[in-house]
């Protein structure tokens, strides 16, 4: 569509505008009116930094996963919902293959970087990464770089950045879909969520493929359960007796330093655990495990019996090189460079303490029977679904705070906060070490409870600044064109 046109458009808010707007919101009019909003602001500054002329609008929204926690790279499910936060992009086909980006924020920089085979990084932390990491993703899906056109592109996004809600998955994802739309080619959605899934490890995370399915997947008005390898999903219904609140906790979980070297250590913790458990309490002759999953659907009964087996099999103390190496029966080097390892090959070195292999193998499998037994709940006829489901959430937190060690006081205080408040259900989300918590509250008490919360977390950390610290979401549509 013209830009022009488009803008006029959400101008006059043209009721065919408005209506696409309200159904990827779940029909909330207040976030339609800001997207509204948002898409005549960057139709404005695509106009003024490229031209007026033929254009797309893509989306994709940010998730919050409302139980199953650094289960995804280790082979078991979890189960996010997309929400209303999103990366909005409009794009325009260039005549070359060269992709030229801006943000409605000037001052996250705009760049250009021509396609090729192997397109070269930015400097780590650089956010047109996401926009490489997309490219990179669907050209290696393709196997070749011939025939894709280059595009220019305004961002605008509004999900809060390094707290857990995904905005680098909902940047990436949106990016992809910008570039599928420009080039008029598509993509099933699943296989696009294990394509941008892989392309996450171009910006150096080892991570599973939660974020970037539930982008792509997420449905208005559901939850999904998504399992992974390959991914496939089933809806899951929310409480109606219950509303989903997320506090920012104002602590950066910034993906770019010590929280990546903190979640690849957990993803190599986790890979120690299914090589020692498959030498110590594996079933005779199974084969080698690649994740924790293998070990679990080939060599235990379920869940009970795996955590019994993680129980006698593994020493509550840190693991040394040198004891996983006595334990798995190879030389210390070996076990150093080959063992204690992530998936984007980056050696972990030995941490003070040592690896702590137990309580993440104990987590990683308590986490995963708790999305098994939400699911079941959910979807059963059970008639106190809100305060069991809260039960498994509150569960889950202890777990991620204790046994994974990925909360921090802030997280824990806002959790407290959401429980003194009445909350069903209270837990850190995402990936732990700063960002959000979500809540399971009582239907309508929103305001009740965003105003509690601020008087015993916000006001006494002087966060009252902050306009911005708590949400009410309801569960959002999943990446795709707007407008084209
Ligand atoms: P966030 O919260 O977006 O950093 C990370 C991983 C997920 C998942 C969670 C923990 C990325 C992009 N995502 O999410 O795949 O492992 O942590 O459950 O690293």
């Amino acid at each position: 569509m013209n830009s022009a046109a488009l803008k006029a458009k959400l101008e006059a808010k043209d009721p065919s505008v408005m209506e696409v707007l309200l159904s990827v919101n779940a029909q909330a009019a207040d976030v339609a009116e800001e997207a509204r909003q948002r898409l005549i602001n960057a139709i404005t500054v695509y106009e003024k930094t490229f031209a007026s002329e033929e254009v797309v609008v893509v989306r994709a929204p940010g998730r919050v996963n409302l139980i199953g926690e650094h289960t995804d790279y280790n082979g078991f499910p979890v189960m996010p919902m997309a929400i209303s936060r999103d990366m909005l992009i409009v794009a325009g086909a260039s005549k070359d293959n060269v992709i030229s980006f801006a943000n409605v924020i000037p001052s996250f920089q705009g760049g250009s970087f021509t396609i090729e085979r192997n397109i070269p990084p930015y400097q780590g932390g650089d956010w047109g990464n996401y926009i490489k990491s997309a490219t990179q993703g669907l050209i290696d899906f393709w196997g070749t770089e011939e025939g894709l056109q280059g595009l220019k592109m305004v961002i605008d996004g509004n999900v809060p950045l390094a707290s857990g809600l995904s905005s680098s998955a909902a940047f990436t994802v949106a990016a992809a879909e910008a570039i599928l739309a420009i080039n008029g080619r598509t993509i099933d959605p699943v296989v696009l969520a294990e394509v941008m899934a892989k392309s996450d490890h171009y910006v150096g995370m080892a991570s599973g493929g939660m974020d970037q399915s539930i982008s792509i997947l997420g449905q208005a008005g559901k939850c999904l359960k998504i399992d992974f390898y390959p991914i496939r999903t089933k809806l899951v219904t929310l409480p109606k007796e219950a509303d989903i609140l997320v506090c920012h906790s104002r602590v950066k979980a910034a993906k770019a330093g010590n929280a990546r070297v903190a979640y690849n250590m957990r993803t190599v913790e986790c890979r120690i655990a299914y090589m020692l458990l498959h030498k110590l309490a594996g079933k005779a002759g199974a084969k080698e495990p690649t994740m924790l999953y293998d070990w679990f659907a080939n060599e235990t009964e379920g869940f009970d019996d795996a955590l019994n087996k993680i129980e006698t099999a593994l020493v509550d103390e840190g693991y040394t090189v040198k004891m996983i190496a006595e334990a798995l029966g190879v030389s210390e080097e070996y076990a150093a460079k080959e063992v204690c390892l992530t998936k984007t090959g980056e050696v972990m070195p030995e941490p003070q303490g040592g690896f702590q292999v137990k309580k993440r193998a104990r987590h990683v499998i308590s986490e995963a029977r708790r999305v098994e037994d939400s699911m079941a709940l959910l979807n059963g006829d059970s008639e106190n679904k809100a305060e069991a489901f809260g039960l498994l959430m509150d569960q889950s937190h202890a777990s991620c705070r204790d046994d994974y060690e990925i909360s921090c006081e802030e997280l824990n205080a806002l959790v407290e906060a959401g429980k003194a408040a009445g909350s069903y259900g209270s837990r850190l989300t995402g990936a732990g070490f700063g960002g959000c918590t979500v809540h399971l509250i009582p239907k309508g008490k929103g305001p009740e409870f965003i105003k509690k919360i601020h008087e015993a977390y916000y006001l006494p950390h002087d966060l009252d600044g902050y306009a911005d610290n708590q949400y009410l979401f309801a569960p959002a549509q999943g990446a795709g064109v707007l407008f084209k």
